[in-house]
């Protein structure tokens, strides 16, 4: 009788002491995914938002909490929401086909895991076309250090707006290759207003002329802006307006600040498809961060910044006050986006949404100068991934490694090695390609080793040949793609494997059965 009574206790015991272990008490933050208005230059649209049941955007906690957030879907298509840059867990990393099942309408997905970053992060729809209409926020992770690194801390999220839906982009730039038959790269043409290719832009390489472009002024050590004789960045997608917290800059916001106090700038590219160069003007600043990932340092008031990338900028009002715009130039583009740093009293003058000149491609000026305040650990690289960036304008299908997701092969790791990948960039355009689940380093850029940024986004301009390096410390399936929405969306896509990891959610082709390159 004892006997049996213990047979039977015993293992509701375990479970009890098991669930407890395990058991999250937190209560999840609610994050609604829904349809919001904006307005745009006089008119009114219909984009998504994610916000708490408060009306707050997006999702901002304490690294000591953790992360405890229930995204509910109120739209009437399925979503996912990936969490940029952060190293969790692969089952919560939010990439619908891969880690998880994309979210139905009125259903919901509960993400839970321990916080081991700090700063400027965010999130976005990793579902579709849906980041082009604004499904994206701010996930900003605080700690003790991050709360004090300035008086005042700003968010600023730039995007990219078009008056054209993003399926229609997508058709223009597809059907607007085919139908005028251009190629990649032919000289001194420029594509502009086709009946299908209304957002295509300066493709083929344009003429030198005079462009905006960033330098290194070695005796003053520090970041410029300056105005050479170049090219004019390729871009493919050719905005209406860019966007600063979800505004232009005919009506921009007005932050208050206050003389003599510093100011923490945290920019997030959360833009689909245009890099920045981000210009703060009469304010010198401080490159702190980059990618939410501290750096030595660098001053200048003007920088780099590829699409989903963040730039933490500290710079500080001065004591006579005044109002100070910090605005961002699209790459390839006249677009100016931004806000204004205004201190009490002070009028601010109105500000032109258009640049006098266009831009000169991104570049390595910065990325050459960003060094790690806490590099990786001394080793060598143990297995080599080769990442070969191509594209094909002509049809607009863009790969790694000679095809576009899925018929690109897997690059296949094991735990406990460090490896790198050595990206390589034929075409010419910029690719801002990202890893998800860990921090990199990049270790060597066009021939030359760095112990440069640890970052989970990396610019790789025209032509460049660039290292990155880190130690597969978290099995998973993971997406390693570029960050340019319609890139991505067309095949620069792969994963990143770990050998015996949980592949029960990745499944290749229904994710280009759902979106991309079929259709
Ligand atoms: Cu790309």
């Amino acid at each position: 009788m004892k006997k049996g009574l213990g047979k039977i206790l015993l293992p509701i015991v375990v479970c009890f002491l098991i669930g407890e272990a395990l058991a999250d008490t937190s209560d999840p933050v609610g994050l609604f995914v829904k349809e919001v208005p904006l307005k745009v230059l006089g008119k009114e649209f219909t984009v998504i938002a994610i916000e708490q049941a408060d009306g707050t955007q997006g999702y901002s906690p304490e690294k000591g909490d953790g992360f405890h957030v229930e995204v509910v879907n109120q739209l009437k298509v399925p979503t996912s929401l990936h969490w940029h840059g952060l190293i969790l867990p692969n089952l919560m990393d939010g990439v619908p086909f891969v880690t998880q099942n994309p979210i139905a309408p009125g259903k919901s997905f509960r993400y839970d895991f321990p916080l081991k970053q700090g700063g400027t992060y965010w999130m976005h729809s990793h579902y579709g076309l849906q980041e082009q209409v604004y499904n994206s926020a701010p996930l900003i992770i605080w700690t003790p250090e991050e709360r004090a690194k300035a008086d005042q801390q700003v968010v600023i999220m730039l995007s990219d707006f078009s008056f054209t839906p993003p399926d229609q982009i997508l058709k223009g730039l597809k059907g607007g290759m085919q139908s005028t038959g251009m190629k990649e790269s032919s000289p001194g043409k420029k594509m502009e207003s086709t009946a299908s290719g209304k957002m295509s832009g300066n493709m083929g390489g344009s003429a030198p002329s005079e462009v905006v472009a960033q330098k290194w002024d070695d005796q003053k050590q520090r970041l410029g802006r300056t105005i050479i004789r170049a090219p004019e960045a390729e871009i493919d997608v050719k905005y209406d307006a860019l966007l600063a917290n979800h505004r232009t800059l005919d009506d921009p916001q007005i932050i208050s600040v206050n003389a003599g106090k510093s100011i923490l700038l945290r920019l997030i590219a959360a833009s689909s498809n245009q890099n920045f160069y981000v210009d703060t003007g009469a304010l010198e600043a401080e490159l702190l961060a980059v990618d939410g990932k501290a750096v030595q340092p660098i001053k200048g008031n003007f920088f780099q910044l590829g699409v989903a990338q963040r730039l933490d900028l500290k710079v500080t009002i001065p004591k006579q006050g005044g109002a100070y715009p910090i605005l961002a130039q699209g790459e390839g583009t006249r677009l100016l986006g931004g806000v204004v740093l205004s201190t009490k009293g002070v009028s601010v003058p109105k500000l032109s949404s258009t640049a006098s000149v266009s831009t000169a491609s991104l570049d390595n000026t910065q990325e050459k100068k960003l060094r790690a305040v806490s590099p990786l650990s001394d080793r060598s690289i143990d297995h080599m991934l080769p990442a070969a960036l191509g594209g094909n304008m002509a049809t607009y299908v863009w790969m790694i490694n000679g095809a576009p997701y899925p018929n690109n092969n897997p690059l296949n790791i094991k735990s406990g090695e460090r490896v790198g990948i050595n990206f390589t960039n034929s075409t010419s355009m910029g690719h801002p390609m990202h890893l998800h689940g860990h921090d990199f380093q990049v270790v060597e850029i066009d021939g030359e080793k760095v112990s440069g940024a640890l970052r989970d986004t990396l610019m790789v301009p025209p032509g460049s040949k660039m290292t990155v390096a880190f130690d597969a410390d978290n099995a998973g399936v993971w997406p390693m793609h570029c960050h340019l929405l319609y890139h991505l969306d067309t095949g620069m896509f792969t994963v990143v494997k770990y050998e015996g990891a949980d592949t029960k959610f990745w499944q290749p082709k229904a994710q280009e059965k759902a979106f991309g390159t079929s259709k």
